[in-house]
Order: structure tokens, then C-alpha cells, then sequence
């Protein structure tokens, strides 16, 4: 089984600023836990971060032809962008969407997001946990389908 961990915009400054509200593990910590995990349920990961909306959108349509499904934080772009929901529809695989952030307990502009209803869940608010438990959740429903 193989999965795609996709990390949007300013994700590649975990670690270095703003730790009360994202956590003190950067990145490469993150994914690192999330290889372990995958590890005990023998998944494959591979794992992406882009800045910019066209390459996650890139990311998105070439995981089609490999992944069983993505674990997705689009960071700022959850709010805004209508090309990742549509390319989140097209790809026909599952998408979780996650947020290191209860995003809910924040401004009001992050309590609207573009994806969730095309995604297959959501994990928000848990730190770097949120990826973990909707790693695991996707791994769990992919190996039912077996
Ligand atoms: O809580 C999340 O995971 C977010 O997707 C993070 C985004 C934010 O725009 C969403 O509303 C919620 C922001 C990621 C910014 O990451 C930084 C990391 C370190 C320092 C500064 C920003």
C-alpha cells in the first residue's frame, strides 16, 4: 500500500516559529513519525511540501496512478483554493484532510475550507498527531477494502 503525505504552504517552517500554536517538531520530525508508523502497517510513504497551489495540484493528479490515497494539509490554501477541491474530486482516491491546528478554535476565515467536502475525513487540532491518526485511519479503511 502506498500513500501520499502532502504539505502545503509555509509547512517547511515547522519547527522554527510560531510553536505554541503548531507544535516544536519540524517537518522532516514529522514525517519521520509518520515512515515509522506506516512502517508498522507495512504502507509505503511518500512525502511532498509545496508552496505553491499549481504543484500540489501537480502532486494531486500524479498520485492517481500510484497512491491508494493522500493524507493532506493544504495549509492557507484549505480556505481558498477551488483548484485543489477540483483536483481533489478528479483524482478519485481518498483524501484526508488535516490540520495541526483546531482551526475552529482560530480566526474566522479558517473555519471555512474549500476541501473538506470532497475529502473522505478530517483530523484537526491534535499537533502533529493529526496526521498520525488520519494516517491511520486511511491505511485502515484502504486495508478493509482488500
Ligand atoms: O493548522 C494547520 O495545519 C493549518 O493548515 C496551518 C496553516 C494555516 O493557514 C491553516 O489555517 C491551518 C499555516 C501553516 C503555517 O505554518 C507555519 C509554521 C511555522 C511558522 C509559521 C507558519
Amino acid at each position: 500500500m502506498k500513500i501520499l503525505i502532502l504539505h502545503g504552504p509555509n509547512l517547511n517552517l515547522l519547527g522554527t516559529r510560531e510553536p505554541g500554536i503548531y507544535g516544536s517538531l519540524t517537518l522532516a520530525d514529522i514525517n519521520a513519525k509518520l515512515v515509522e508508523l506506516a512502517v508498522e502497517y507495512h504502507a509505503e510513504l511518500t512525502c511532498k511540501q509545496s508552496n505553491h497551489e499549481g504543484d500540489l495540484v501537480d502532486a494531486l493528479h500524479d498520485a492517481r496512478s500510484w497512491a491508494g490515497g493522500v493524507v493532506f494539509n493544504p495549509g492557507a490554501y484549505t480556505h481558498t483554493s477551488i483548484a485543489l477541491r477540483d483536483a481533489i474530486s478528479a483524482i478519485g482516491i481518498p483524501v484526508v484532510e488535516v490540520h495541526l491546528s483546531n482551526v475552529y478554535a482560530r480566526e474566522e476565515f479558517r473555519h471555512v475550507s474549500m476541501i473538506s467536502a470532497v475529502c473522505k475525513g478530517k483530523v484537526v487540532g491534535f499537533g502533529w498527531r493529526s496526521y498520525s491518526l488520519g494516517l491511520r485511519a486511511l491505511i485502515e479503511m484502504l486495508s478493509d477494502k482488500k
